[in-house]
């Protein structure tokens, strides 16, 4: 793919995100691969940069079958965070900045050290400072949130919002924890974070050799999201949004009363 065919997708995305509106899926017309998605990937998230965001971490996507099932995929992915899409705990957040937002619980991992090759499982937790509770909020560009594994990369992996909790320090034994997303308290989704990988610690260890194949390290300080342990859930006008993780407590957020 040209660089010039990798500006004007990248740049088409960029915008979608900008203005919310919805694009259709890429792949059909332009054909591109998996390299070349992340390559569009990189050149959207330079403009974000360009803009002023600053980088605070990554996000695995399709870590669990749920997802996987649910979007029609079946690889692991990843995609790169900035401090816009970061939203305080207890929040309003306003749905008009989102095309079709869902919401998904998940784990987030806060590394210590870089991370600059590809680590164990043994080796992982040695890298990390802490973990939370999180919510992401993830709003697909692509019309109906349908896309092909190349047009979700290209789309920074449908990235739009996070919301971290409080930070526990001991990442072990977090293989089987319930995990529960609640909508004004009634359960939405409900699973296990055995759900992701066996464990979210294995997120950490893809992150790691994802990282190194692309050259990259990622720096400490960085927050790492493990992925969703269930499927996602659309986000709805003035509700109460919480997602538990047994031990590691609660994050919550609320929308807006009007979509
Ligand atoms: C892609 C993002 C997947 C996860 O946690 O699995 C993801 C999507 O479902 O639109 O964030
Ligand atoms: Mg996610």
């Amino acid at each position: 793919m040209s660089t010039l065919d990798i500006r004007a997708i990248s740049t088409a995305l960029d915008n979608a995100a900008r203005h919310r509106e919805e694009v259709d899926p890429l792949t059909p017309v332009h054909g591109f691969n998996l390299d070349d998605a992340y390559l569009i990937q990189r050149a959207s998230i330079a403009r974000r940069h360009e803009r002023g965001e600053l980088p605070v971490g990554i996000k695995l996507g399709f870590t669990s079958r749920a997802k996987m099932i649910q979007m029609g995929v079946d690889s692991l992915i990843w995609g790169l965070l900035t401090d816009a899409m970061l939203y305080e705990e207890g929040a309003v957040i306003d749905l008009a900045d989102f095309i079709h937002p869902r919401a998904e619980p998940e784990v987030c991992f806060l590394t210590k050290r870089d991370i600059d090759r590809p680590l164990t499982l043994l080796e992982a937790s040695s890298y990390l400072e802490g973990v939370a509770p999180a919510i992401e909020i993830i709003d697909s560009r692509y019309r109906n949130f349908k896309f092909t594994l190349e047009d979700v990369v290209a789309d920074n992996c449908s990235s739009a919002g996070l919301v971290v909790g409080a930070m526990s320090l001991n990442v072990n034994g977090l293989a089987n924890l319930g995990v529960a997303l609640r909508f004004n308290g009634k359960p939405m989704q409900m699973g296990s974070t055995g759900a992701i990988l066996g464990d979210p610690l294995r997120s950490v260890v893809q992150a790691s050799r994802l990282a190194a194949r692309a050259q990259m390290v990622i720096p400490a300080g960085s927050l790492i999201m493990a992925g969703a342990a269930t499927a996602a859930q659309a986000l709805t006008a003035g509700t109460h949004v919480s997602a538990e993780i047994t031990s590691l407590g609660r994050v919550e957020f609320y929308t807006g009363a009007h979509a």
